[in-house]
């Protein structure tokens, strides 16, 4: 969303809905909406390949063999929207900023990279300052691509990466009680949010399962935890797959229901997708 100003020195701050202000007046107020998508997914499944569809670039070394990406490819993709410039006309702004998506593309993620295997731990923390994360499982077969782990299953994968993010906020959440146990003056809804969150991180459950109230929300924002951002599996498929999907997507898409996750059928290598899966 956008309004008329000029010039100036803004106020700017990000609202409960992650829309980022800045405020000069009542009458001049400027909203904008950057959305920072992290790409997920164990190492050669299409997640650099999928990155160069979405921002429509060739910006991302895309390789077959693991490992390919090594310092994260970000990317940033304005979305167009009839009813923003609608808006923009009926107030007669003079400047209209359309909301953006910005793709950050990381390393691939293996078992134990949660205790520092791969090149995945120092990219956890790239992740944590995104706002959503998009979960790349490779659901097409090609004995040409190399998988990490000899075979494609995209149940197994998905389970694999979703464990190493419960494992990496477990330890996230248990070093920050331990200090806000000893803290007399930390808040004590603090703590009480940490233990909801922990008693599913324990489970191997994602911290998104806790139910907590506005305040809690806020008092836990800082540590960004992986499990609790929204999620959106993307399982990418060959070509001629990605009408109906084929049997590996609906596996998986049995994993996302339970989740309550939406899930999205790619075909990364040719740059489509397909949403209403
Ligand atoms: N057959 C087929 N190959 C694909 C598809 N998507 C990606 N690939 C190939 O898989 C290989 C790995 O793709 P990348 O996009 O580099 O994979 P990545 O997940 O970014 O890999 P890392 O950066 O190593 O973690 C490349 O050779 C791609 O061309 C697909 O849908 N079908
Ligand atoms: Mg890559």
């Amino acid at each position: 969303m956008a309004s008329a100003f000029s010039r100036s020195t803004f106020v700017t701050g990000r609202n409960s809905n992650g829309m980022i202000f800045s405020r000069r007046s009542y009458s001049e107020t400027r909203l904008s909406m950057k959305l920072q998508t992290a790409i997920v997914g164990l190492p050669n499944v299409g997640k650099s390949t999928l990155f160069n569809a979405l921002t429509e670039t060739q910006g991302a070394e895309a390789a077959n063999y693991p490992f390919c990406t090594i310092e994260p490819n970000v990317g940033i993709v304005s979305v167009p929207d009839s009813r923003l410039d609608e808006l923009g006309r009926i107030n007669n702004s003079a400047k209209v900023i359309p909301a953006t998506l910005e793709f950050v593309d990381v390393a691939g993620l293996v078992k134990g990279a949660s205790a520092g295997e791969g090149l995945g731990n120092q990219f956890l923390a790239t992740i944590r300052q995104c706002d959503a994360i998009t979960h790349v499982v490779r659901c097409f077969d090609d004995e040409n691509v190399i998988h990490v782990d000899g075979s494609v299953d995209p149940v197994r994968d998905a389970e694999l990466i979703n464990l190493e993010l419960v494992f990496a906020d477990s330890a996230q959440v248990d070093k920050r009680l331990e200090k806000v146990k000893k803290d007399r003056k930390a808040d004590p809804k603090e703590a009480s949010a940490l233990e909801k969150v922990k008693a599913f991180l324990d489970e191997g459950q994602p911290a998104r399962n806790a139910e907590l109230d506005e305040d809690e929300e806020l008092l836990i924002k800082a540590l960004g935890l992986l499990t609790r951002k929204a999620m959106i599996y993307a399982a990418n498929v060959a070509d001629a797959d990605l009408a109906d999907g084929n049997d590996m997507v609906k596996r998986l898409k049995e994993v996302a229901d339970a989740e309550g996750a939406k899930l999205v059928i790619v075909s990364a290598q040719v740059g489509y997708i397909w949403k209403g899966f």
